[in-house]
């Protein structure tokens, strides 16, 4: 379909067709190549006869597509090869706990390991004999058993995994200990459970550090470490996380504020972006993120386009030692690579009411970062307000107010006709304390009528002293934007009509009534990157 050709994004891994959904097991690093298994449909661009697809990389932007990993060829997979997570034992060895959807529907768990450790590619992989390791316990519906992490050590020496369930309308995660991954001990209690969440998908528990600069491995532990508790909330299709103290000893995890538990506090994006699952980066010693991407146009639109889905560029997860209160999320430093014909706007003047076009040439493919000072007069004068403004609920980027919204248009035709805003809002309130906020505005992102097209977007920490910042890619039919050094996210889907290849455009734009801002814009075009198909020569790397 000519039309829609478009969409398809050039430095955003997907399939060559049909539908992609989370990453299969969390995506690796294994001797010199990282590894991505995604659930895939061969037979189409929806969801269902879920097996394995696979991807390699070396540096996380360039892939190559490989053979399908694994298929539904089991009793106990035969309705799904769904979601697992790897682990990789002291001794380089991999062992893989995934779901499998049995003949009878039944989410069981089941081992797998490479045929062949010596192969990089990991290109063939054998299933236990002895499958299912794990059924699901009394008291546990047999649908709602699913998607084991990566298991990390004890301190009695054993391995330690945790699975998503639910119990009533409480989101739970069950911990198993196990020393050979084939027979397991259910621990008394929950590692944590959240009440009104619903089922917990995809769950990720890892430790980040309160005092370096790099990652961790999922079995480090001490005193210097918070842990964070990650869930998939199946109800509302979005990933929250929460920061919080592990008790090894108990299986237990506690978060460091109640009122941000997992699944009722901060997400890790305020777009589309589901799934998600992190990894230990043992060479660049990292902690890196991927999420899952979604459509957010019509199924039938999907059936047309013949795909569906897309992986978000993978980002590095660190503890933000300055606010202490949440994450820092950035795209990997690889995807630099990809900039091309750099371009510089120092401190432009925006004022009130105004838009100002920034010449980058056609701006369909883009990584922009811009800084914002705004005119502290203005600040000094606002009254404040009772009323919180609420990205979601507010008038988008056509709302005014004395202090935002101020600044991107991406994917932007000449006239703006088509457009998505990228912008902060500055609140004050009666306590005389301002309030940042970081939002997308999609309702003039496409002239299609079948597309969604909310406002996203969340509260992001500003410390004294601090301008405001934000980072965005947009390549195509994807807008990723990155708040304050990537304490708030938002990933949207775009589906212009018009503000297309050369026709999409960059501008700065002020709609506050108020407040002059003083802008400062470095911009890259981005290189496409090369995603290879499975039958070309290797070489090409
Ligand atoms: N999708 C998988 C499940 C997982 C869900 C099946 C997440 O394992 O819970 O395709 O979207």
């Amino acid at each position: 379909n000519q039309m829609l050709a478009w969409q398809r994004t050039a430095f955003h891994f997907q399939p060559r067709k049909n539908w992609m959904n989370g990453n299969k097991f969390s995506p690796l690093l294994y001797k010199g190549w990282y590894h991505l298994f995604y659930q895939y449909n061969p037979d189409g661009a929806v969801w269902g006869n879920i097996v394995w697809g696979h991807a390699v990389s070396t540096d996380l932007i360039h892939w190559r597509h490989l053979p399908i990993a694994m298929v539904a060829d089991q009793w106990y997979d035969q309705n799904g090869v769904w979601t697992g997570s790897a682990t990789i034992l002291p001794d380089g060895q991999l062992v893989m706990l995934y779901t499998g959807s049995t003949n009878a529907t039944v989410q069981v768990q089941n081992l797998a390991y490479p045929a062949d450790p010596s192969d990089p590619l990991l290109i063939e992989w054998v299933k236990y004999p002895g499958n299912p390791v794990l059924v699901p316990p009394p008291g546990i519906h047999f649908k709602d058993f699913r998607d084991p992490t990566t298991a990390w050590y004890t301190s009695e020496g054993k391995w330690r995994i945790t699975i998503g369930s639910k119990v009533n309308k409480t989101g739970i995660s069950l911990v198993y200990d196990t020393v050979d991954f084939k027979s397991y001990e259910l621990l008394d209690g929950v590692l944590h459970g959240v009440p009104g969440t619903g089922m917990w998908e995809c769950v990720d528990f890892y430790p980040v550090s309160r005092t370096d600069e790099n990652g961790l491995d999922t079995s480090d532990d001490g005193s210097g470490v918070k842990h964070v508790v990650k869930a998939s909330l199946d109800d509302d299709r979005n990933d929250y996380y929460a920061l919080g103290t592990y008790d090894g000893v108990r299986g237990k995890w506690i978060p460091d504020d109640p009122t941000l538990d997992v699944g009722i506090g901060l997400r890790y994006d305020y777009g589309n972006f589901y799934a998600s699952k992190t990894f230990y980066d043992q060479e660049k010693r990292r902690r890196v993120l991927w999420g899952w991407i979604t459509e957010t146009d019509s199924e039938a639109a999907d059936i047309a386009k013949g795909w569906a889905s897309l992986q978000a560029i993978p980002r590095t997860v660190l503890y933000d030692k300055k606010t202490g209160t949440n994450l820092l999320q950035w795209p990997v430093e690889e995807v630099e690579k990809l900039r091309l014909n750099g371009k510089s706007f120092d401190g432009v003047e925006v004022k009130p009411g105004s838009v100002i076009p920034l010449d980058v040439g056609s701006a369909a493919q883009l990584d922009v970062v811009a800084e914002f000072e705004i005119d502290k007069e203005a600040k000094e004068m606002v009254n404040g307000t009772d009323a919180e403004y609420v990205c979601s609920t507010s008038g988008g980027a056509a709302e005014r107010g004395a202090l935002g919204p101020f600044g991107l248009l991406v994917l932007a035709d000449n006239d703006q006709s088509e457009q998505t805003p990228v912008y902060f809002y500055i609140a004050k309130g009666t306590d005389g304390n301002f309030k940042t906020s970081f939002c997308s505005d999609l309702s003039r992102s496409s002239k299609a009528t079948d597309v969604r097209k909310g406002v996203y977007g969340s509260t992001v920490p500003v410390l004294e002293g601090e301008k405001l910042s934000m980072r965005v890619l947009v390549d195509h039919s994807i807008v990723e934007s990155f708040g304050q050094g990537g304490r708030t996210c938002i990933t949207s889907r775009v589906y212009p009509t018009n503000s297309v290849h050369e026709n999409a455009r960059l501008f700065l734009f002020n709609n506050a009534t108020d407040a002059k801002v003083k802008a400062s814009i470095r911009a890259w075009q981005m290189n496409s990157a090369n995603i290879y198909p499975s039958n070309d020569s290797m070489n090409k790397f």
